[in-house]
């Protein structure tokens, strides 16, 4: 990506380069402008008011493999953890600017979205045409309008879409930006599934990735060339298990990483912010080795270990000069001796994912988190408002 690099550079400064290189190589959102001019709106609004105000990515980045995207690789995240925190944050005080990947759960409405909750099996029809809850339904529902409608009447909620890691990673550098003026008072909470891999722009075709050779010899004929109108002869070869796939049909991608920018948005971004990032991991043995390693190596405040198969179970607050500590919903052991129930802090290794009871856990985890995340945070602010920094 970077070549020639004169060798005497720090590596700090590095960073910087392939930061300034990734932003001027991969083009702004096209609504990127407009979301700033929202952001800032809402940013002063609440910032005037001496409120707190969280930024929380959520949801899954998109790696486009064509410029006119028809395929892209994807990953698991629904953004329910985004979502469901964002409504425990309203409820602590915060206003909350939720970028979010486009469709993906909001809060709120994420009670009625899932396929299994479709909102239209909420409803019924009433007398002389009108639409109403039904009446099982209808105490959450009124519960879940009303906080919704007093978030948005009080102008304490923004919703942001992205779509690719280029969305993303615009639309974050911009907004932690414009959080400057609220000093210790923003809180970064990055719980968006980014990607680590991407497909460079001057690798990237231009139009969807053709499946055969017809399109060239289209274009050949066209063009007046003089080779005749048949495929090529395919040549094989044994590059991998698959050797009667001949390699022009097959499509290998090739990613590049992408620059990490996590230690950027403390320094250069957001200085002055308290950053809060999750790190998940699928292996329970290295867990919460890598979440010490990225405290360490992006000087973050907190950073949350999970893991995907148990992350709405139990999650582990890693941070500066403190012990692991594990936050867990309480639960009854499945298959463990009948009563044995597990909650807490009293174990500080990962859960064995099948000791869990089957569906999903009665008390949403963010319930526990963001209490615990705003005692940091009230902390935080008294440290930097005593000392002048953080
Ligand atoms: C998380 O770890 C989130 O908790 C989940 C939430 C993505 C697991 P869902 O949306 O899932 O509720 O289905 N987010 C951070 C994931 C991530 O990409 N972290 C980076 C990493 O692990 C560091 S920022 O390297």
């Amino acid at each position: 990506m970077l070549d020639n690099i004169p060798s005497e550079i720090p590596p700090e400064n590095l960073a910087a380069l392939a930061e300034d290189h990734y932003f001027a190589a991969n083009p702004p959102p096209r609504d990127l402008d407009k979301h700033v001019a929202l952001a800032r709106d809402f940013i002063d609004y609440h910032s005037s008011a001496g409120r707190r105000l969280v930024l929380i990515t959520s949801g899954g980045t998109t790696v486009p493999l064509e410029k006119q995207t028809v395929r892209f690789i994807d990953n698991f995240s629904a953004g329910t953890r985004g979502a469901t925190s964002a409504e425990y944050f309203l409820e602590a005080g915060y206003a909350v600017l939720f970028l979010h990947r486009q469709f993906s759960l909001l809060p709120f409405s994420r009670h009625y979205s899932h396929a299994t909750d479709c909102f239209l099996d909420f409803l019924r029809e009433g007398p002389n045409g009108s639409v109403v809850a039904r009446d099982e339904d209808t105490a959450k529902m009124l519960h879940v309008l009303r906080k919704y409608r007093d978030a948005r009447d009080r102008n304490m909620l923004l919703l942001l879409p992205f779509v690719s890691i280029s969305d993303y990673l615009h639309e974050l550098r911009s907004v932690a930006q414009l959080m400057r003026p609220l000093g210790p008072r923003g809180l970064l909470y990055l719980a968006a599934a980014v990607s680590d891999f991407f497909v460079p722009p001057e690798r990237m075709s231009e139009h969807k990735i053709q499946s055969t050779s017809a399109a060239d010899v289209f274009k050949r004929n066209n063009n007046g060339g003089s080779q005749a109108a048949t495929e090529e002869e395919e040549t094989f070869d044994n590059f991998d298990s698959s050797p009667s796939v001949p390699r022009s049909k097959r499509l290998v991608i090739d990613l590049d990483p992408v620059p990490k920018f996590l230690k950027n948005l403390v320094e250069g971004w957001s200085p002055q912010g308290m950053i809060v990032s999750f790190k998940l991991e699928t292996d329970p043995a290295i867990l919460v080795h890598k979440a010490r390693y990225s405290l360490d190596r992006y000087q973050h405040h907190l950073v949350i270990g999970n893991l995907l198969s148990t992350r709405k179970w139990e999650v582990v607050f890693v941070s500066p000069g403190n012990p692991d500590h594990w936050i867990r919903v309480p639960f009854r052991k499945h298959g463990g001796e009948s009563g044995t129930s597990v909650a807490g802090t009293e174990q500080d290794e990962p859960i064995d994912p099948k000791s869990l009871p089957e569906g999903e856990p009665e008390v949403e985890i963010e319930s526990l988190i963001i209490p615990a995340v705003q005692e940091l945070h009230s902390k935080y602010i008294r440290t930097v408002e005593d000392k002048g920094q953080p």
